[in-house]
């Protein structure tokens, strides 16, 4: 089996340091090389967040530095997605997306949107820090079969709690399948909040999102 480990750690290296511009060229290489796009987002990109992500919490690394690696982690995922999303059929149905309310994280969202896409899937994207009453105003006006909110904050999962009590409150928590996932979140937080579905990472959201339009 060939290996790639040396073109993951340059890809990591070039997160780590945010060299968004570099990055692109780098992941392209890897997969000219033959690498899976799988393995490039889980032993490159996402191993290279790990390491910032403990530096972060260290406080050896800061805002500013975090801030443009994930500037590249987000130019290199999009890199990616062709590679990702090669079902190329026509969609099967909606979704919607978003990161809750007072919650700035996008990357794993984006890669959750990335994979559900590549399932097949319109995925509407309300993007960050979404606001709990537009949220239930698009599943009112959507007809996406599945809202995946995504939370970053241990202050922040309790707005997914929020938006499922405002779907039932407004009379359309039957309408869509809630799924929630970000770093924080459990599965005994998903059940204790009446989510549909808890997933872990982005591969497994994509495969129990899927199976909703089955
Ligand atoms: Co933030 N941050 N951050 N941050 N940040 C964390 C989350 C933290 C754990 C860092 C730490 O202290 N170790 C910590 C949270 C602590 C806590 O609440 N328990 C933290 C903090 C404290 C903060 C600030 C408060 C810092 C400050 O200002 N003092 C601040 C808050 C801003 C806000 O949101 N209001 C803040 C800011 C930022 C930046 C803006 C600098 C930047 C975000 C940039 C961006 O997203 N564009 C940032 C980053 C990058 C991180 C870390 C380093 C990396 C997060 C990430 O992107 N991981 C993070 C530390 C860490 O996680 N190691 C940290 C990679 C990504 C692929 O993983 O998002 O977990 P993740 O997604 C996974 C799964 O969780 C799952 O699938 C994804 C892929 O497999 N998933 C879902 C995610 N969403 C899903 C939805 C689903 C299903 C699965 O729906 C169905």
């Amino acid at each position: 089996m060939a290996d790639y480990s040396e073109i993951f750690n340059e890809i990591s290296e070039l997160l780590q340091k945010g060299k968004a511009r570099d990055i692109v060229p780098a992941v392209q290489k890897a997969l000219d090389a033959g690498a899976e796009p799988a393995d490039i987002l889980q032993d490159a990109l996402m191993a290279g967040m790990n390491i910032i992500g403990g530096k972060f919490k260290r406080n050896e690394v800061f805002v500013p530095e975090v801030l443009i690696a994930a500037r590249a982690m987000n130019k290199a995922t999009e890199a990616l997605k062709p590679a990702l999303a090669k079902a190329g059929v026509a969609p099967v149905g909606k979704a919607i997306i978003c990161t809750v309310k007072g919650d700035q994280h996008d990357i794993g969202k984006n890669l959750v949107k990335m994979m559900i896409e590549g399932k097949g899937i319109e995925v509407e994207d309300l993007g960050i820090d979404v606001d709990t009453q537009v949220v239930v105003n698009k599943v009112k006006e959507s007809d996406a079969k599945v809202l995946c909110l995504s939370a970053l904050l241990t202050t922040t999962m309790t707005a997914q709690k929020e938006v499922i009590d405002a779907l039932t409150n407004e009379g359309v928590r039957n309408k869509v399948k809630v799924m929630v996932g970000g770093a924080p979140v459990t599965q005994s937080f998903a059940d204790e909040i009446g989510a549909d579905a808890y997933t872990p990472d982005a591969a497994t959201a994509a495969e129990v999102c899927r199976a909703y339009y089955d």
